[in-house]
């Protein structure tokens, strides 16, 4: 596990925040996918005092624990893979989930989604994940965490769409509380 020190960690942070959310940083634009030409991103984070080599970039892209980016078949062009909150179309196809998904969330949040089930917030998707360490992790961000377990394959059937990333973060518009089985002791 990299360090907060960690140099790629560092870069890894200011990559997700000039290509989810605010391209305009360094003056660069994503079409209409998420995708940036290389030259461009290198170009961009030069010229706003953040200079990043193409090795930097590769490392990056390799290393990242939750493969966060990706570059195009020939290498020209890079994007997230998801998480994004500007407005992309990240072309990923329908896929079929497995029977439940997971997904961690403050113990804070429980009642609101009591209420109103999971909602994808700032964010395109609600981000679910097959693994519920990895799921408990991201909820435990903000405070403790607590498992939700979302029947998927019963939300397939009623009809709605999920879409899974290369990484295997899978995607939701949103979870009806119908479908989450909340923590025994919630
Ligand atoms: C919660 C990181 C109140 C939801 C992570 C979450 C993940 C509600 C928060 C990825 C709610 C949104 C995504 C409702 C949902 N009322 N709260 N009705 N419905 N919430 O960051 O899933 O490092 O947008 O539980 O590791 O936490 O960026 O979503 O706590 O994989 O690559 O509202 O982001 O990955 O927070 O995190 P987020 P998330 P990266």
């Amino acid at each position: 596990m990299a360090s907060k020190a960690d140099p790629s960690v560092h870069l890894s942070k200011f990559l997700s925040l000039v290509l989810r959310h605010d391209p305009g940083k360094i003056g660069i634009t994503l079409d209409e996918a998420g995708w940036v030409a290389v030259d461009e991103l290198l170009r961009g984070c030069a010229a706003h005092g953040s200079p990043v080599t193409r090795e930097q970039l590769d490392t990056v892209v390799v290393s990242s624990d939750k493969q966060r980016f990706a570059f195009s078949e020939d290498r020209s062009r890079i994007r997230a893979n998801q998480g994004h909150s500007v407005a992309v179309d990240l072309g990923y196809a329908p896929a079929t989930p497995p029977n439940v998904l997971y997904h961690g969330t403050p113990e804070r949040f429980l009642e609101a989604i009591r209420g109103a089930g999971l909602q994808k917030m700032q964010r395109h998707h609600v981000h679910l994940s097959e693994s519920p360490q990895v799921t408990l992790e991201a909820g435990a961000r903000r405070g403790r965490a607590v498992l939700l377990t979302i029947k998927a394959k019963e939300m397939a059937v009623a009809g709605h769409a999920f879409f899974v990333t290369p990484n295997r973060v899978w995607l939701t518009d949103s979870v009806p509380v119908e479908f989450l089985i909340f923590p025994a002791s919630q």
